[in-house]
């Protein structure tokens, strides 16, 4: 079977076998999906290879969203291997460490914050405009977001407008590119453990506390996430763009979130 057989997905933000990104290369791999990757750095490389040798690719891309010419140079580069493809995963956040703990508006600074902007947000925009003319009819994108967009989550700071800006920049692309019948969706998933939570201070408490309190009892996987990801890759989901979709086991509907008695 397969939801995703014939469909070309162009996978950008792994850094290890925790990265949302693998979680989500691995359930599109597993419904027929053929892989791309793009690794941030020369550093993450080999690494890189070696996950998609896993899923039966073998095409990786050096890609730094920094600049507009690490974009359009990766864009050029997969071009040399595929002259078109059906989805792209957008996984990728960034700011400065020292902005994400303690009091937001002493911590964030003026260069801080227009770094997780462009890193976290922009990014999705700039990278859609080079994957466009590439792009088969039918085409889904789709971006990982977080509820700190929201919600004032403590020592998320900087990341949460970057969040809301990402966010709203999905409902632009999803009006721009719906004529042409590409699909643009993000996916807000709860707290995982992956190596941008990993130096987050007080993250265990975070997993202890949404296991304790949410819905399903329990925190999300990047399968879960995965699992999501290749649905709204996949025709399933043709009815839907401009969509948040919660992958957080029940956090977000929650309110009165004390333990009484
Ligand atoms: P991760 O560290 O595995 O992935 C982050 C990726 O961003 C890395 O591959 C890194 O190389 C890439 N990146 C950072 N700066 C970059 C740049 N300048 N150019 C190119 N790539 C760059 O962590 P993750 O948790 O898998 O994060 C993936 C996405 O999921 C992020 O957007 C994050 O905000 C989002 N998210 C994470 C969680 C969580 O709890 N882990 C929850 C909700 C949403
Ligand atoms: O989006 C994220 C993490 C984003 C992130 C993480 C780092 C750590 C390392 C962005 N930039 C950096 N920069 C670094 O130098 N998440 C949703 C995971 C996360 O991070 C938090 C969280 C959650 C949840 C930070 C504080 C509070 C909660």
């Amino acid at each position: 079977m397969g939801i995703l057989k014939g469909k070309k997905a162009l996978i950008a933000g792994v850094a290890s076998n925790r990265s949302i990104a693998y979680g989500v290369a691995k359930c599109m791999h597993r419904e027929g999906a053929q892989l791309a990757f793009t690794y941030q750095t020369e550093k993450l490389k080999p690494r890189v290879e070696k996950y998609a040798k896993e899923f039966g690719s073998n095409i990786c891309i050096e890609m730094e969203v920094s600049s507009d010419d690490g974009i359009s140079k990766a864009f050029a580069d997969l071009k040399s291997t595929w002259s078109d493809f059906d989805i792209m995963v957008h996984s990728i956040a960034f700011a400065p460490t020292e902005e994400l703990k303690g009091s937001f508006i002493e911590s964030v600074t003026r260069e801080g914050f227009k770094t997780a902007h462009e890193i976290s947000s922009y990014s999705f925009a700039a990278m859609a405009r080079e994957a466009k003319s590439m792009l088969n009819q039918h085409a889904s994108l789709m971006t990982m977001t977080y509820l700190g967009s929201m919600r004032s989550v403590p020592n998320y700071n900087v990341m949460g407008p970057a969040k809301a800006s990402l966010e709203s920049t999905v409902r632009f692309m999803a009006a721009d590119l719906g004529p042409e019948s590409i699909r643009v969706n993000g996916i807000s998933a709860g707290p995982i453990k992956t190596l941008a939570a990993a130096g987050v201070s007080g993250f265990r408490s975070m997993l202890k506390h949404v296991e304790s309190k949410t819905s399903l009892r329990r925190n999300v996987t990047i399968e879960d996430v995965g699992n999501t990801a290749a649905f709204l890759g996949s025709d399933l989901s043709a009815g839907m763009t401009g969509e948040i979709l919660y992958v957080d086991a029940g956090y977000r509907n929650l309110g009165m979130n004390f333990d009484m008695e």
